[in-house]
């Protein structure tokens, strides 16, 4: 099973503002609806459904990876209804090593003959679709996986699970570091030219996810740690089971060290094959001083604290973990375990 490194599914966002919760967004809009959503690719479909649209021209969103750097495979796939084929060159995607600023070790372009091309660095190419690579006006399917190495690299460019091109035994590293840390979604598909398309089920991982859908669930009940303070009511769950966050609207809060919350989700349907669980949260910290979270899951009534602590910041910012693997015993998700799970965060510090 691949190890995931970042999904998105852009269902959990109610607006522009919230997508910039997770993502920096830059010089555009990103327009989450349910209006942009990729049609299931297969049963169950999930609770929420939403795809995002970049609205303004030279927009860009990028993120780091929430685990931090990745590598020496890397692998990255998402869905795309594109209007019509582009005038130009367009920059789709780019990787990065190194963060925001650092060295860019792959590149994705879509050319005006309608071709993809997967780039080393910014320019040199290793792999070319062909022209007119993609159904206009309908939704396609791109996935690429790239082994960086200086000389042994490898590459592989699918378009609707299809294989349109591939190369090995060639430089596909850009930096000294073989990974990549940092992902930047560009002015998607020709917004350069005024023109729109939709994005959904976007990931990265260790290796391409063929068919890979980004199913959110929003918390439907509370579980059995209740340390944190509902703004109203009892109901703990149901002060973040906003599709869209609501801000200071509904939320939960603590500023007590050791104190936790624990909520559970809307059970999937068995049959399909868990890739991984992403926990998202979307925290602020408005008083002075500094507040660090961590996640919790919880399962068999034992609290399985994440590493990383995350500092609060003083505006809404989304908190990320990817669980590639069950933390109980670091073995493949199945539905049953996620079903039977809860998760929530820990106040880990306050200073
Ligand atoms: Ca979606
Ligand atoms: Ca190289
Ligand atoms: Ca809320």
């Amino acid at each position: 099973m691949p190890e995931i490194f970042l999904v998105d599914g852009f269902d959990h966002y109610g607006v522009t503002g919230d997508v910039g919760a997770s993502w920096t967004l830059t010089g555009g809009n990103w327009t989450p609806s349910s209006s942009y959503a990729r049609p299931s690719l297969s049963a169950p479909e999930e609770a929420v459904k939403k795809g995002v649209v970049l609205t303004a021209v030279t927009a860009a969103a990028k993120r780091s990876l929430p685990g931090g750097a990745a590598g020496p495979v890397i692998a990255v796939g998402f869905d795309v209804k594109p209007p019509v084929a582009p005038a130009g060159d367009v920059t789709v995607l780019t990787l990065r090593t190194g963060g925001a600023s650092g060295t860019v070790q792959l590149t994705l372009h879509r050319l005006a003959d309608g071709s993809l091309t997967l780039c080393r660095g910014a320019s040199t190419v290793l792999l070319s679709s062909g022209v007119d690579a993609l159904t206009v006006d309908a939704w396609n399917r791109i996935d690429f996986e790239v082994t960086l190495d200086d000389s042994a690299g490898a590459a592989e460019l699918w378009i609707n699970d299809v294989s349109v091109d591939a190369a090995s035994g060639t430089d596909t590293q850009e930096d000294a570091s073989a990974t990549v840390d940092h992902v930047t979604l560009h002015d998607i598909w020709g917004n350069k030219y005024a023109l729109v398309a939709y994005l959904d089920n976007f990931y990265v991982a260790a290796a391409r996810c063929p068919s890979l859908r980004v199913d959110t669930f929003l918390p439907d009940a509370d579980g059995a740690l209740a340390d944190f303070a509902p703004s109203a009511g009892s109901d703990l769950y149901a002060m973040i089971d906003d599709e869209g966050p609501d801000g200071d609207t509904t939320y939960l809060s603590s500023e007590t060290v050791g104190e936790q919350f624990s909520v559970t989700y809307p059970s999937q349907a068995v049959g399909d094959e868990v890739y991984g669980v992403q926990l998202e949260a979307v925290c602020v910290n408005p008083e002075t001083g500094s507040i660090g979270v961590k996640h919790l899951m919880r399962a068999a009534s034992s609290n399985y604290l994440c590493a990383a602590e995350h500092t609060v910041q003083t505006a809404y910012k989304t908190v990320t973990e990817v669980y590639a693997t069950d933390p109980t015993d670091a073995s493949p998700w199945t539905d049953a375990k996620v079903n039977a799970a809860e998760w929530g965060l820990e106040v880990t510090s306050k200073t």
